[in-house]
């Protein structure tokens, strides 16, 4: 079969001192790091949508790249044409995984029947690559926001058959991620929300979003789906209020309508900051209740208010979201590159350039933790921090349940005033950072 991407090299490790720009320069997929491959800590995703649909198209300007691949958009050719450029660039860069939405893989025809048929004809054709390449599917999901039927939501909407139509393309998004083995299937909430209350019933629409999300648990437990199903929290766009607004809203809908012991969470960076939290933070929330399931990998724009989806390049972040990571023992998902290229950068080249970038940005981000780790000053801090419930006596009954009110407040009255343990020390931290960093 002929290259598409001909004059691009695979790219391999080099090492910092490369000059070659189709070249990693830390990421270097079996070096081992804290007992497993960076490769096996790092899952890395390709998105479909943004690799191989997105052509740079924005309100303001038609789209600057081509990706055609040499057929006419639009057509079961083109789609295929799109397998060819997805399974060729991951093999390239070392990718293992590949991320989709049902209709990234195929153009929607106005019958769903005949969408559906499509979806079986290329589904085979992936399987077929898959079986060549060793590449796996990360997770699958169904778009149900682009087409105008879901103006009102999907499983918000206020048209008991547009609802119908939701269900149906989960219950064929889910046969299809059975049939390619996905480790996942996403949920991310794109119109599932409201404009103004005026016009909205808010808990008919979560209690039917529960619905539909306790029938895809149960239709994909019937066909055999082990995975996971996850919830991508967004604060906003394109709804002006979402749902799912972050990590800690999303769990708490969850476990409101018990469905907390099949799902957990797709964190993406650049939501994570729409909602004025930090990734990390996000990762945090989703982590101490057993819930931090996959990545969406990317970043925003502090300057800007909405996805921008860049590709990852602030190693501090990385190396933060990977203490998180590392910490809560690894994804049951992997890191899925849901970024795209700036308007400008429109060649296949750039292509590359991007996910090089997103790579070598996550290695130094793990390379970075575990030095963190091994370290151990941020662990031995924090355990002093709250040593007090573990070395007095009032500590302890406190953390054994075994106090009450009435007995606190005699203790309290016979202090005085507490003694205050240092509780913050950022600066000493962060500058301890900076020596791990940083110092040899
Ligand atoms: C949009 C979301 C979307 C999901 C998949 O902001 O990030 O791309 O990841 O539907
Ligand atoms: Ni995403
Ligand atoms: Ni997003």
């Amino acid at each position: 079969m002929k290259e598409i991407f001909a004059n691009i090299p695979a790219v391999k490790y080099e090492g910092a001192d490369s000059k070659n720009k189709f070249a990693f320069k830390f990421y270097d997929a079996d070096k081992v790091i804290l007992g497993k491959k960076m490769s096996e800590h790092l899952p890395f995703a390709m998105a479909w949508w943004h690799n191989l649909c997105a052509n740079g198209a924005d309100m303001f300007g038609r789209g600057t790249a081509d990706k055609s691949f040499g057929k006419k958009p639009g057509t079961m050719e083109h789609a295929k044409a799109k397998v060819d450029a997805g399974f060729e660039f991951m093999q390239k860069l070392g990718i293992k995984y590949f991320c989709w939405h049902d209709v990234d893989l195929v153009p929607e025809a106005d019958d769903i029947k005949e969408t559906n048929a499509r979806l079986d004809e290329i589904s085979d054709y992936i399987l077929e690559k898959m079986n060549k390449t060793g590449i796996k599917c990360l997770w699958g999901t169904a778009n149900m926001f682009g087409n105008p039927r879901y103006m009102n939501g999907a499983g918000s909407t206020n048209s008991a058959d547009v609802f119908a139509f939701a269900a149906a393309q989960v219950k064929k998004a889910l046969d299809i991620t059975v049939k390619l083995g996905g480790r996942g299937y996403v949920f991310w909430g794109g119109r599932e929300g409201y404009e103004t209350l005026l016009n909205t019933d808010v808990k008919f629409e979560q209690e039917n979003i529960a619905r539909l999300m306790k029938m895809a648990v149960k239709y994909g437990r019937s066909i055999g789906f082990k995975g996971d199903f996850f919830i991508e929290p967004k604060p906003k766009e394109p709804m002006k209020h979402q749902y799912d607004f972050d990590a800690a809203t999303a769990i708490g809908f969850l476990k409101a309508h018990g469905l907390e012991k099949d799902f957990k969470m797709n964190i993406e960076a650049n939501h994570a900051t729409l909602a004025g939290h930090t990734f990390e933070h996000e990762l945090r929330i989703s982590a101490i209740n057993g819930m931090l399931g996959s990545v969406d990998a990317n970043q925003g724009d502090y300057l800007l208010g909405w996805d921008t989806d860049e590709f990852p390049c602030d190693v501090y972040t990385a190396t933060y979201a990977m203490l998180e990571i590392l910490k809560a023992g690894g994804l049951t998902g992997g890191l899925n590159f849901d970024a795209k290229n700036r308007r400008p950068s429109y060649t296949y080249e750039d292509m590359f350039h991007a996910f090089i970038l997103g790579m070598d940005t996550w290695a130094l981000g793990l390379i970075n933790a575990a030095k963190l780790i091994e370290d151990g000053t941020l662990d031995k801090f924090k355990e002093n921090k709250y040593s007090t419930f573990k070395t007095t006596e009032i500590g302890k009954k406190i953390l054994s349940d075994k106090t009450s009110l009435e007995e606190l407040a005699a203790y309290a009255e016979k202090l005085g005033a507490p003694e205050l343990p240092s509780g913050g020390s950022q600066e000493y931290l962060q500058h301890v950072i900076n020596n791990v960093l940083f110092g040899k």
